[in-house]
């Protein structure tokens, strides 16, 4: 026996979670934060748990979802589920079409008034119908054949916005609810999002999300995937008064608490169809879901009645379908299209295919990861969406459609090793999801973006270089890389739009005086990949000189502070683009200068201002890695033996450079005499030169 007040306590509890389940999921309008309802919840499940007998049939405890299911159990429909005519939305007319075939079939004629239609969404979800016998949800089916359908009672208990009883308190004997259960469309990106988080498979679309989360045999799998409802018609009805028309129906059905969307009107004749048909039509794509069209219908039941059906279609319905924003087609071809900012997006060449009311011919695939995780072939079968004006895009391979023998998997770095715009390399860094350019100064495609970015304020400073001088100069060919910028002359800028002689002049002196630069001014302006206006400064301030940040290592980046493996590796891969020198190059002989210092490697270290000649072979160290390590203690080496040499480390069969030392009396290392040198060396960075 429970204790008095336990029975009370469970009713409480059910009432007020019922209560929050329906203004969060059919008001959208919650009422208490996530967390006290979570503590609302656990108590009545603790509660049943301790006293089963207090467990009811409607108890929201139950949306968790039960044990899994060996199959679905068939159910025949008490009324069957009819189907509904659908026409393809080509023109506006379908609704006088409709209106038409409905006036004829009940005998109206010019004189007689309008008549009065409902107009609703057509859901693109799984067409459920829901039995409450007593304003209890007894059972939910699936239309199936319209005859005979599967039982998803367990799965549709999780779904929060169908109430498990109706609210009135003098509930109807029967009443079967029918509907569309489907999936929002912030639902199902929050729910890929975590899939993909957790490394699972991830839905194709709402619809498959909505048809896979009812069909799915195990309820607690069914309660992870997010599912909504809309109410649309009725089943069998016993011990209610039907109200007399479409619209009042739904009314009375949202005023029973069943989610019925607010996207309706009733009004009068044809007009009033055609006025929400392009209402929502222009409205599609800001819906928080998807769907494929809209529903026309006789308003009034006695008509509707009258009009009857053929074929399992009422008369009087139909619907009218947009162009799908889905379908099939297959991958010719996969291609990357370089970005302003020198991105390879790959793009997917289509065969035809007329989708979201354009025929579409490429479809974007992102980046690398995403190609990866849809494994997008060339040759595959894939579904293309396009919605509104956004890009069309490849949302998934059919894989069962693969040709056989299996193409390859497809790889942005393999099929374009180089930049198709520029020739320059292509590379990914690490932690990017794109893959880049690495001719910044040189392609094409970054042309403009290179430019602005050069003149900018922070940069070279060219007052008047701005957006629409740079889009005239570079589509009239007159500048190709910042370069060309330093060759410009008064006569060609004056030729220009809005360059009327004064701010050409202004324009040319800009340049002028933009030659006298600092090294973190250029350095910056070059618009290197992760290298900012900070990186830029301590890059000057650490090298000194450009030659030597050209020159610089890997691990001599590493030494530079603030600077990790992902900004030396930009740096590097930018100087080793043979394209980006030249540029740099030709700006130092336009004349762009300055000021120059020997930078912290040379002051610091055991060998600053030293110069080492390495000869023959040294036991362990390369001669790339004694170099290195030279270096990093800032010393220099050099290739022959002179006065100025202060050390020669000699190894195995040392010849000449040797003897020249002896000669000399240049002082003679071995590779342990250099590594004790290079151990004494503290390592403190100084700094003769500021600026
Ligand atoms: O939104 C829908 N998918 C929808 C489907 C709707 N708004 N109304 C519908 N009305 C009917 C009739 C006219 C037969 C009551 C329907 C469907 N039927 C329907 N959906 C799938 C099969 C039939």
């Amino acid at each position: 026996m429970p204790a008095a007040g336990v029975p009370a306590r469970a009713a409480a509890l059910r009432q007020e979670i019922e209560r929050h389940d329906y203004a969060y999921y059919v008001l959208d309008a919650p009422t208490i934060p996530d967390a006290e309802y979570d503590r609302l919840f656990r108590e009545l499940q603790a509660l049943e748990a301790e006293h089963p007998e207090l467990a009811t049939p409607d108890s929201p405890t139950r949306r968790v979802g039960g044990k899994p299911l060996d199959g679905f159990a068939p159910v025949r429909h008490a009324v069957a589920m009819l189907s509904i005519r659908t026409e393809t939305d080509t023109e506006a007319s379908g609704a006088q079409a409709f209106d038409a075939r409905v006036r004829r079939e009940l005998g109206l004629d010019e004189s007689d008034p309008p008549v009065e239609y409902a107009a609703e969404l057509k859901f693109d979800g799984l067409a459920i119908n829901l039995r409450y016998e007593l304003g209890v949800l007894v059972q939910a089916a699936t239309r199936g054949d319209g005859e005979t359908g599967e039982d998803v009672t367990q799965n549709i208990f999780t779904v929060h916005a169908i109430p498990l009883r109706l609210n009135t308190a003098a509930p109807p004997a029967v009443l079967e609810v029918r509907g569309e259960a489907f999936m929002r469309r912030d639902d199902f990106e929050r729910y890929n999002a975590k899939q993909r988080e957790a490394g699972k498979p991830t839905l194709v679309n709402p619809r498959n999300g909505a048809a896979g989360s009812i069909r799915q045999l195990d309820p607690a799998m069914a309660a992870q995937r997010p599912l909504s409802f809309f109410a649309y018609g009725l089943g069998e009805v016993r011990g209610w008064s039907l109200p007399p028309t479409h619209s009042a129906t739904l009314d009375a059905l949202a005023e029973l608490g069943v989610p019925v969307c607010s996207e309706r009107i009733a009004g009068l004749g044809a007009a009033a169809l055609v006025a929400f048909h392009d209402d929502v039509a222009a409205r599609r794509d800001q819906l928080p879901f998807d769907i494929d069209g809209v529903v026309y219908k006789v308003n009034r039941l006695d008509l509707q009645r009258e009009l009857g059906f053929v074929t399992r279609e009422p008369r009087w319905a139909v619907a009218h379908k947009f162009p799908a924003q889905e379908q099939l087609t297959t991958v010719l071809g996969i291609e990357v299209q370089v970005g302003r900012t020198g991105a390879l997006t790959p793009v997917a060449r289509l065969a035809p295919v007329f989708v979201g009311g354009v025929t579409v011919t490429n479809a974007t695939l992102h980046n690398q990861d995403e190609i990866d995780r849809k494994d997008v072939r060339v040759g595959d079968t894939v579904i293309v969406r396009r919605a509104g004006d956004v890009i069309p895009e490849v949302v998934a391979a059919v894989v069962e459609r693969r040709p056989k023998p299996e193409p390859p998997r497809f790889s942005i770095l393999q099929s374009y090793p180089l930049c198709p715009v520029c020739g320059s390399h292509a590379v990914r860094l690490e932690g990017e999801a794109a893959v880049r350019c690495t001719g910044g100064l040189y392609c094409p495609a970054q042309r403009k973006q290179a430019l602005l970015h050069f003149a900018g304020r922070r940069a070279m400073d060219i007052d008047g270089l701005g957006d629409k001088l740079v889009d005239q100069l570079v589509e009239r060919g007159l500048v190709r890389t910042p370069a060309d910028v330093y060759g410009l002359n008064l006569e060609t800028l004056a030729g220009l739009d809005r360059m009327a002689g004064k701010s050409a002049a202004n324009l040319i002196a800009a340049i002028e005086a933009s030659k006298a630069a600092t090294l973190a001014r250029f350095i910056f302006a070059l618009g290197i990949r992760n290298v900012g206006e900070t990186t830029a400064k301590d890059l000057a301030w650490h090298f000194g000189s450009l030659d030597r940040l050209i020159a610089a290592s890997e691990a001599d980046l590493l030494k530079v502070r603030d600077i990790g493996p992902i900004v030396a590796q930009s740096i590097i891969q930018f100087f080793a683009e043979p394209h980006n020198l030249e540029v740099v190059d030709k700006l130092r002989a336009a004349g762009v200068r300055w000021p120059e210092s020997t930078g912290v490697q040379q002051s610091a270290g055991i060998l600053a201002g030293k110069t080492l000649v390495l000869t023959g072979t040294l036991p362990t160290l390369t001669r790339d890695a004694a170099k290195e390590k030279i270096e990093a203690a800032g010393g220099k080496v050099a290739g022959s033996v002179s006065k100025k040499t202060d050390y020669v480390v000699a190894g195995e069969e040392a010849g000449s450079k040797l003897a020249k030392a002896q000669e000399l009396g240049v002082a003679i290392l071995d590779e342990a005499g250099l590594l004790a040198l290079l151990a004494a060396d503290n390592n403190n960075e100084q700094h003769v030169l500021d600026f």
